[in-house]
């Protein structure tokens, strides 16, 4: 009988153990931009970032477009140098990210590794998809011990 009693408090114990420590070591979030939007024309991205982070280290965006036909526009994903570039939609020295074929099927997953700001933007167009299009946003992902759940 106390054998038992025991042994239910270390399962207790291992479970509460296990309730404290894996979601520290591995909770990171998943987030399609612009939700049932998706990636896409006039849609405002600074807005949902305000409403949906802050987002944390390791936490992914996932930009899902289809591909360019006679009917969809192209879309794509660029990340902008600085602060300069990205108020300017200056795509001179940006970096793509993803092309205009990789936003099908389940979309293209962006991990957010780094903690700096995250400027992206929509390369289409020559920018105007980012002057014009609205498509463009700042994420600057927080550590992840600042998570409160
Ligand atoms: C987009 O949303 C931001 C933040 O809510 C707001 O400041 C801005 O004016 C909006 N832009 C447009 C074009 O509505
Ligand atoms: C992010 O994930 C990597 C493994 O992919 C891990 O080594 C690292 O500790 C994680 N960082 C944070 C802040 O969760
Ligand atoms: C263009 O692509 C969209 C979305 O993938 C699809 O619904 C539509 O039927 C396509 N149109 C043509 C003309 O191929
Ligand atoms: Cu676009």
């Amino acid at each position: 009988m106390e054998a038992a009693g025991s042994r239910a408090a270390l399962v207790v114990a291992a479970v509460v153990a296990l309730l404290v420590l894996v979601p520290e070591a591995s909770r990171a979030d998943r987030f399609v931009v612009g939700d049932a939007a998706r990636w896409t024309w006039g849609y405002n991205y600074t807005d949902w970032v305000i409403k949906k982070g802050p987002f944390f280290l390791n936490d992914s965006l996932v930009f899902m477009y289809d591909p360019p036909n006679a009917t969809v526009h192209a879309h794509s994903v660029y990340m902008m140098r600085n602060l300069a570039d990205y108020q300017s939609c200056n795509l001179k020295a940006a970096k793509l990210v993803a092309g205009v074929m990789q936003g099908t099927g389940s979309g293209f997953e962006f991990v957010l590794k780094k903690r700096k700001p995250h400027y992206f933007v929509c390369g289409e167009r020559n920018g105007i998809h980012c002057t014009m299009g609205q498509m463009k946003f700042i994420v600057k992902p927080k550590h992840s011990s600042c998570r409160d759940y």
